[in-house]
């Protein structure tokens, strides 16, 4: 049979709507030959993005610590015993000027993540500060604070915010062995806020937290099924570290999270998909594998928020071995 052929035809047109992907189809295109997934991911890619283009994002941790929440991977959770010193929300002059730096290196887009389960009132002037001045030096917005009311979101959309960064993390099914402490479904409200106060959505999740391989497709499932594709995807593959629950986790077979990254191109072919975390475990055939699979951003820097990023100079090197050139920002 021509996998290719029978597989065209996967998302169903349902009267208006987005294509809906129906479960066999999505785990049968993860299944597939690695060369024919990779050639369909490729080809989609092309049909749709600069093969040789990719967006650089820059993150900045505005509140270290602390948090409240569980979540099984994360050295931020004030549950686990990672080492990590909390701190307060930074100044919004030290944001703008750390802002600057990442602009005048190369990135396009600013995003501030902050470890609390959501916003509180009386930290959201800072917050819409820190939106509106790297807004002014030219740069994207985007934010990851936790979750968001319909009136946080439109107070952060008027403030100018261009992105919110808010994960399902992994499968309907799997989550509640990584997170108790705030549910799938409020996750899928949050993403709901953010979408109907007009930012877009920046929407992913972890690979290698020991998940089965049908959990990777589900993940996939539910963010290509949502009522719009999220502008960005990031694919994390887990960093584990010590003193978290996940800390000891095998880690995930490359080819493996090759594949997540291709399924994702091929069922949400207009997103971005990044190669987010735990870059610095990956070897950089691994990454060129990635970005022929349909990765087209990442992020860029010595930290991510509080983990390892590979840093500029090895950054710089694998783009010129590759012939990659940054994405403007009118390009994306
Ligand atoms: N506190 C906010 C929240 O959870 O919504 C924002 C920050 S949180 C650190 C952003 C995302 O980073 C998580 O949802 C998760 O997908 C990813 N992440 C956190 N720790 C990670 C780790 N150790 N390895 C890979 N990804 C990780
Ligand atoms: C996302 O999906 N990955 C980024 C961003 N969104 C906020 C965060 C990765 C965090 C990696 C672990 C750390 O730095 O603590
Ligand atoms: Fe808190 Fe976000 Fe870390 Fe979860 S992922 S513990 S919400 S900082």
């Amino acid at each position: 049979m021509n996998a290719d052929l029978h597989l065209n035809a996967a998302a169903t047109e349902i009267s208006g709507a987005q294509p809906q992907w129906a479960r066999a189809e999505a785990q049968a295109i993860y299944d597939l030959p690695f060369n024919d997934l990779l050639f369909r991911a490729q080809t989609v890619h092309r049909q749709n993005f600069d093969p040789n283009r990719v967006q650089l994002s820059r993150l900045l941790s505005i509140k270290t610590g602390g948090c409240p929440e569980d979540c099984g991977y994360c050295s931020q959770s004030s549950r686990h015993e990672s080492g990590l010193k909390a701190s307060k929300l930074m100044e919004v002059q030290r944001v703008l000027a750390e802002a600057k730096k990442a602009k005048d290196a190369g990135a396009t887009r600013y995003c501030m993540g902050a470890a609390w389960r959501s916003p509180k009132e009386r930290d959201m002037d800072a917050v819409v500060a820190m939106i509106e001045g790297v807004k002014d030096l030219g740069m994207e917005t985007c934010m990851t604070l936790g979750m968001l009311d319909l009136g946080q979101a439109q107070r952060l959309k008027e403030a100018g915010l261009d992105y919110y960064n808010h994960n399902i993390d992994t499968s309907e099914r799997y989550y509640n062995e990584i997170i108790t402490t705030r549910t799938f479904a409020d996750r899928l409200d949050t993403l709901a806020n953010v979408r109907d106060s007009g930012i877009k959505v920046c929407c992913g999740g972890i690979v290698g937290m020991g998940e089965e391989k049908t959990d990777r497709v589900d993940m996939l499932m539910t963010l290509a099924n949502l009522p719009e594709h999220p502008d960005s995807v990031p694919i994390n593959m887990l960093i584990p570290i010590e003193g978290t629950p996940l800390g000891e986790a095998d880690p995930i077979e490359p080819i493996e999270f090759v594949r997540t990254i291709a399924l994702a191109r091929i069922m949400m072919p207009k997103s971005h998909v990044r190669l987010s975390a735990g870059r610095t475990a990956m070897s950089d055939e691994m990454q060129a594998l990635c970005f022929f699979a349909g990765a087209n951003s990442i992020f860029v820097g010595d930290t991510l928020l509080t983990a390892e990023n590979p840093g500029e100079d090895k950054d710089t090197a694998l783009f010129r071995r590759l012939g990659i050139q940054p994405m403007e920002r009118d390009a994306q």
